[in-house]
């Protein structure tokens, strides 16, 4: 049975998909998930934040914030070879994405912007998959990464609309739609997921996910955080995200965008590994390797290859990407 790729979910209806009871729920993610592709292979991305700290945006989430006091270090961008070495080392560990992020409320048309183009150029030729979340970008701007060899540009949502203003007030939900606006034009795949666990009714978390389906083409990747609760961030006290929630949220974006790269994202680090395959077992089939995130604590290394090991999860090899399917073609720059 072929996967039905749908446009016009209601709230109603994925609110009812998001609420059956849970074994119901995960055998229909699992359904849709081995129609989608035919295997439950798990892709390793490895991040690197590539410029720290110091942002001057006031997302309640964020550990580098500047407004908040948090402990992280501020660090300029960093230098092409350094980071190049580090896209190296990741794909001899294993990775097939490397992610750049750099805490930018926006790219500036500057040396910095040359400089990433830079890295991108490097980490394509590499043959690795080059994403980059480097805040608002324009038109051009997008074309330029594009032309660089870019494969993927994150830009979450976060969460709802109707939420978004108890998260962040210096930056608007229109001004994120025209960020992945820019990038789906310039035929870069879009990774756009959002954050459960801010103190958002269920409610919020369903609009995120028909918005995220309801766009003219669905996000090639969306990657569900966990909130990381940080001391010194407005979301401090935050209690820990329950593992069901966790699990209702993937399988209910697996169920509505098929074929989308569904990434376990921020958050592993605090939960069980019996919670970690539930998740996978859900339809989460990328996560981020690595013993950082981008600020905070991630799952050490051994103990995540370890884990697929036990339960017989095969990472996904260089060539079986998004990239590599015919109908993702036109999004794939080869660089010679
Ligand atoms: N500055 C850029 C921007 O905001 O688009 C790029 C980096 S930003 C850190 C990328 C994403 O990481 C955010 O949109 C958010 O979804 C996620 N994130 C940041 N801090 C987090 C936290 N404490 N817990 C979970 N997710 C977080
Ligand atoms: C995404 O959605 N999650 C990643 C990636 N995109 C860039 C970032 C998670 C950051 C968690 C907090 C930190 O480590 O600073
Ligand atoms: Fe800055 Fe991005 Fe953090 Fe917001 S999420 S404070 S824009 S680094």
């Amino acid at each position: 049975m072929p996967v039905e790729i749908r446009h016009d979910w209601t709230v109603e209806e994925v609110r009812a998909i998001h609420d059956l009871p849970l074994f119901e729920l995960v055998y229909r993610a699992q359904t849709v998930h081995r129609e989608a592709f035919g295997h439950h292979k798990i892709q390793l991305c490895s991040l690197l934040s590539i410029k720290t700290g110091g942002c001057v945006e006031d997302c309640a989430y964020c550990p580098q914030a500047a407004r908040y006091h948090t402990g992280v270090k501020a660090q300029p961008l960093m230098q092409v070879e350094e980071v190049l070495q580090r896209a190296r080392e990741a794909k001899e560990m294993g990775a097939t994405r490397f992610c750049m992020g750099a805490a930018w409320r926006e790219v500036r048309d500057n040396e910095h912007f040359e400089r990433v183009l830079e890295m991108v150029r490097g980490v394509r030729a590499m043959g690795l998959e080059a994403c980059a979340t480097l805040g608002m970008l324009t038109e051009e701007q997008a074309r330029r990464l594009k032309e660089a060899g870019l494969t993927a540009y994150n830009h979450n949502l976060d969460t709802s609309e109707s939420y978004y203003e108890k998260i962040i007030s210096t930056r608007t939900y229109q001004d994120r739609l025209r960020t992945l606006e820019n990038v789906r034009k310039a035929g870069i795949q879009v990774c756009c997921g959002g954050i459960i666990g801010m103190g958002e009714p269920v409610e919020a978390r369903i609009e995120m996910l028909v918005t995220l389906a309801n766009q003219e083409k669905h996000p090639d990747s969306v990657p569900i955080n966990a909130l990381v609760a940080v001391e010194g961030t407005p979301l401090q006290s935050r209690p820990p995200v329950d593992t069901i929630e966790m699990v209702r949220m993937i399988a209910t974006a697996r169920i509505i965008m098929p074929k989308s790269f569904v990434r376990l994202s921020a958050g592993r680090a605090q939960m069980s590994e019996e919670a970690q395959l539930l998740c996978m077992m859900a339809g989460a089939n990328s996560i981020f390797f690595g013993e950082k995130l981008l600020t905070t604590k991630n799952p050490q290394y051994e103990a995540d290859m370890a884990l697929l090991a036990r339960a017989g999860l095969e990472p996904l090899g260089p060539e079986e990407g998004l990239h590599a399917r015919p109908e993702d073609r036109h999004v794939y720059v080869e660089i010679a």
